[in-house]
């Protein structure tokens, strides 16, 4: 009683309800919960993949003392950070359509009934602005779009819990419809059975066609339909891309001076100052191994160079050590990246000299570079000059 007299207070006179507020304002049939529960599906599966993908990249590039990530297998990071992007782009038309489907909801009469009620409308701004922040900020960055430069990671970063915690609570207030509407109808599906059918058919399409046409950035026998990929994998200097180049990163003097040195030190027994020839005098060893930048593009060739392993030997490194490799470079996030006791020792992490054969092009990180197996982009630090041990 109590309750439909209050229901009656608020509900507006008829003439008050203009515009979306009018009922019957929205007609088409696919506004409706078995459409925005599909979709939600869909999406649940492509957040939880970005979610838990990008939290291991975050969690390798800044792992706590209690996490060692292997360097083996050697391309599983490029799997892991293609499959976050590839899953992110996807998931673009999913929410689109998600959100049109929808929309019509955040016109409801009255806006709040309850307490449960508001709280679940409140927390559908973290979930539509998280979401549409984090497929938003990763599309700029992997297309070189830099309008905050230094707040990238660390927004994306954030967006992702707080989107994350607010999707369990949307799941939670939504479980009920989603069950009942997705559940087996006995009946012959009618005309409206068949347009849904069709609207979801040709968002699977759509998203099916982004998939298609970004993940030969990544994998190689799709190459040549990556025509929406920001990057094409066999372009720039000896067949690849760059990143930074030498004049961008600052170190164009100091990477062709003939008075280039390797210095490795810190905790070592013989501390080493190298030239390139003593290091060419060095025994070279090959491994073919993939740049995979955190954008999700990835390359692989084949590098030639001195082992780490070996140099630690020879300056008389202690077992287990880890190792600070530093580069020219004097700014910038990436100037220096850690290895790891795991990744220092294993045989295949090179400073290499060559790629494919060939010197190495200055834009690729001439005279020296690091590349080790199962490593982000980012921690392939190039023109090295220093390696700390501790
Ligand atoms: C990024 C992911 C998602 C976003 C941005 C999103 C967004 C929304 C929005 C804005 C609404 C309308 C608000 C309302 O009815 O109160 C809604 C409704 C709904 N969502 Fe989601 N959602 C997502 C994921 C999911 C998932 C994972 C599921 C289920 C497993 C789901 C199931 C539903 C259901 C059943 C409705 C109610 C539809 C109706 O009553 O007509 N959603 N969603
Ligand atoms: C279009 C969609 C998306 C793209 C293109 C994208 C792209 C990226 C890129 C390039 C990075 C690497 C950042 C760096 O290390 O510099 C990254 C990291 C990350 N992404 Fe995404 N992302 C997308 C969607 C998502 C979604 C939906 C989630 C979570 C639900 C998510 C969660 C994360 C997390 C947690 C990180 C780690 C950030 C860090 O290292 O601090 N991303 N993403
Ligand atoms: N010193 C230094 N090394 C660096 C970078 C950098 O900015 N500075 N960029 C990294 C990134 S993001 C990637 S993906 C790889 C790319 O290597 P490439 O330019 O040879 O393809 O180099 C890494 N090494
Ligand atoms: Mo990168």
């Amino acid at each position: 009683m109590v309750r439909r007299a209050t229901r009656r207070l608020l509900e507006p006179p008829e003439t008050l309800r203009r515009g979306p507020f009018r009922s019957g304002a929205f007609t088409s049939k696919l506004h409706d919960a078995r459409v925005a529960s599909w979709l939600g599906l869909a999406l649940g599966v492509t957040f939880t993949i970005c979610f838990a993908t990008g939290l291991l990249s975050h969690l390798i590039q800044h792992p706590p003392s209690f996490v060692t990530w292997p360097s083996r297998p050697a391309g599983l990071y490029r799997v892991t950070q293609g499959l976050h992007v590839t899953t992110g782009l996807a998931s673009i038309p999913l929410l689109l359509a998600k959100l049109w489907s929808v929309y019509p909801h955040l016109w409801t009469w009255p806006p709040v009934r309850d307490v449960a009620h508001l709280v679940e409308r409140i927390t559908l701004l973290p979930l539509v602005g998280g979401s549409l922040f984090l497929l938003f900020t990763g599309l700029a960055n992997i297309t070189l779009w830099y309008p905050w430069r230094f707040f990238f990671p660390a927004g994306h970063y954030w967006a992702a819990w707080i989107t994350i915690g607010a999707l369990i609570v949307h799941v939670g207030a939504k479980w009920t419809v989603f069950r009942t509407s997705t559940a087996r109808r006995r009946v012959a599906p009618d005309a409206t059975d068949v347009d849904r059918r069709r609207f979801l058919q040709v968002i699977a399409g759509v998203g099916g066609l982004v998939t298609l046409t970004t993940v030969g950035q990544t994998f190689r026998p799709l190459r040549r339909l990556a025509l929406l990929a920001p990057r094409r994998t066999d372009v720039g200097p000896q067949g690849f891309p760059v990143n930074k180049s030498a004049a961008g990163a600052g170190v164009l003097p100091a990477a062709v001076s003939p008075a280039y040195r390797l210095i490795v030190d810190g905790n070592v027994e013989r501390p080493l100052s190298l030239s390139l020839a003593d290091l060419r005098a060095l025994p070279q060893r090959e491994a073919t191994l993939p740049i995979a930048c955190v954008e999700g593009w990835s390359v692989s060739k084949t590098w030639q160079g001195v082992a780490v392993r070996d140099l630690l030997d020879l300056a008389g490194a202690p077992a287990h050590a880890e190792v600070v490799v530093s580069s020219l470079q004097e700014r910038g996030l990436y100037k220096a990246s850690v290895l790891s006791a795991a990744h220092a020792a294993d045989a295949d992490t090179l400073l290499a000299l060559d790629v494919e054969g060939e010197e190495l092009h200055i834009d690729h990180g001439y005279p020296v570079r690091l590349i080790g197996p199962n490593r982000p982009g980012v921690m392939q630090t190039k023109w090295v000059s220093r390696l700390t041990i501790s």
